[in-house]
């Protein structure tokens, strides 16, 4: 909730704190972590808009690098985080694991899935504990996703900055965005995978969990992260 966020050094943290499954903790942090390489962008001001992960993940991108079956069992454990109501999902109690991907096979161009679910209403209690994590599962140029958590609304234009300056940092996020996978076949492919943690606000309310990769947004890369009491 404080500019803080934009620096850097919060963004390195915020990186370098993968927050995954104890199960795959093992041998999967693909090394250096938080990384100069990774945060070398800072462009632009805020660094999240920058397209510094613009490439196919590789190993020492500056998170964890997941082969395929790795994130099958990241996909099959995430359905004990959570419970899917229709095109929502809701977490309960003081700690929540939001397990998201960005664009599932199968599911349309820039969405994000959670459950298996494109772009679900995300339900969190106020001033729960929330390790949010993503995965990329998108494959070719600019197909790079992050994550903010934001009071902006939809519709939401090319670029962030302006809506950022109009509504303020984001309360949290994966930043900046994270590379697409490796290669075309899912069997042969690496993915990129990171986390963060953040308290949710400690009052009821609407916000948004957008991707802001430029355009992404504004194709419909977004869904409603509500804040219940
Ligand atoms: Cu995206």
């Amino acid at each position: 909730m404080n500019r803080k966020v934009f620096t850097r050094l919060a963004l390195a943290a915020a990186c370098a704190a993968l927050v995954v499954p104890p199960a795959f903790a093992q041998g999967m942090m693909g090394g250096g972590q938080g990384g100069p390489g990774m945060m070398g962008g800072g462009q632009g001001g805020p660094g999240m808009m920058g397209t510094i992960n613009n490439r196919p993940v590789a190993p020492g991108w500056g998170g964890a690098t997941w082969n395929y079956a790795q994130v099958k069992r990241y996909l099959a454990a995430s359905e004990a985080d959570g419970r899917a109501e229709g095109k929502r999902v809701v977490f309960q109690g003081h700690a929540v694991t939001i397990d998201m991907v960005a664009v599932q096979p199968g599911h349309p161009d820039t969405t994000f899935e959670v459950h298996g679910i494109t772009n679900p209403t995300l339900v969190v209690p106020a001033g729960a504990t929330v390790h949010l994590n993503l995965v990329n599962m998108d494959y070719g140029n600019n197909m790079e996703h992050g994550v903010i958590i934001t009071a902006a609304p939809p519709p939401y234009p090319r670029y962030l900055m302006q809506t950022m300056a109009q509504y303020g940092p984001p309360l949290a996020g994966i930043s900046p965005p994270i590379p697409w996978r490796s290669k075309k076949d899912l069997n042969q492919s690496l993915f990129a995978a990171a986390g963060t943690t953040f308290t949710a606000p400690s009052r009821p309310g609407v916000y948004w969990y957008v991707c802001q990769t430029p355009e992404h947004a504004e194709k419909g890369m977004y869904g409603k992260f509500v804040v219940t009491g």
